[in-house]
């Protein structure tokens, strides 16, 4: 019987762990840790991992016509019990050296860089954009991969043709953009805007460009619900706004400037979170978290 112990850990990040399996085949595992003010949760939110999970497969299977993935498997004798439903089977890629972000509207660090620069990654933007403008067409904007803990650095175009060379850069500019747009038009219909989201691509064996890691998941993307959408304030996060409202709120008896350790969160902010993250499974998937295995 196979168990987690039997694969090498060779990589850790906020919320995931990855596993070597063989030569050829990774194990991407998602735990139910939560993230937030740039803390890690130390209460879990139940079935965070495999909502998370269960959302890159359904994107990699609408994708899989104009776009190759590392999607091996999500149920296969090579994933442990343990963590059957939030672990994927996955090809093992040569990773680009970039983060590949999509906006598609202003806001975080984007919406820093436009007030300091009038540009986001290079890009000018038109003069009078406020918080959460909706761009009129996705913008690529491309960052440089930071370690565990700190903050991805936006980085131009140009830098990302010297890390990986003119042609693949192209061709990843083409593929972020095509992707978020399908992504974001899909989840608009099901009345959730995907404001920016995060990929990450790979080289197989035969020099093809494979999207890997996990995709348009609302740790990889801002999901802000769609009603009540509106420029000019800072949009409410479908699935983090119980926790951020409760943790700054006077209940919580924390102090954000204090830059200490989070308390536990109460079981009532722990349900709704829970709640959010299947709403938005089920709502842009149509299928039911209940049919996912684990
Ligand atoms: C790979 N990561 C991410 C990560 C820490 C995940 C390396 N198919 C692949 C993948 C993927 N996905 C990777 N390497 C080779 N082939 C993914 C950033 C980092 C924990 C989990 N790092």
């Amino acid at each position: 019987m196979t168990t987690l112990a039997d694969y090498p850990k060779i990589a850790t990040g906020k919320v995931r762990e990855l596993y070597a399996v063989d030569e050829d085949h990774l194990l991407l595992v998602t735990s139910d840790r939560l993230s937030a003010y740039d803390f890690i949760l130390d209460t879990p939110i139940p079935d965070k991992g495999r909502v998370l999970t269960a959302m890159s497969v359904f994107w990699f299977e609408l994708l899989a016509d104009v776009m190759p993935n590392h999607l091996v498997a999500y149920d296969d004798p090579r994933i442990p019990a343990d963590v059957r439903g939030r672990a994927l089977l996955v090809r093992r890629l040569g990773m680009l050296p970039v983060e590949a972000v999509a906006r598609g509207y202003l806001t975080g660090s984007g919406m820093s860089d436009y007030k300091r620069t009038g540009e986001v990654c290079g890009i000018a933007l038109p003069p009078g954009l406020v918080e959460a403008s909706k761009f009129p067409e996705p913008i690529f904007t491309p960052a440089s991969k930071a370690d565990l803990g700190d903050h991805d650095e936006n980085i131009g175009f140009d830098d990302v043709v010297a890390k990986i060379g003119p042609e693949r850069a192209e061709q990843v500019r083409a593929a972020t953009l095509d992707i978020y747009t399908r992504g974001a038009e899909y989840a608009a219909k099901q009345g959730i805007l995907l404001a920016d989201t995060k990929f990450e691509f790979g080289i197989d064996h035969d020099g093809r460009l494979v999207l890997g890691d996990e995709v348009m998941t609302p740790d990889s993307s801002r999901y802000w619900p769609a009603d009540g959408y509106e420029a000019g304030r800072v949009q409410p996060s479908f699935d983090k706004q119980y926790v951020r409202d409760w943790l700054t709120s006077s209940a919580s008896g924390w102090d954000r400037a204090s830059n200490t350790q989070p308390p536990p969160l109460p079981e009532d902010v722990v349900a709704a979170t829970r709640a959010k993250y299947v709403e938005a499974y089920e709502r842009i998937s149509g299928r039911s978290l209940a049919d996912w295995p684990g």
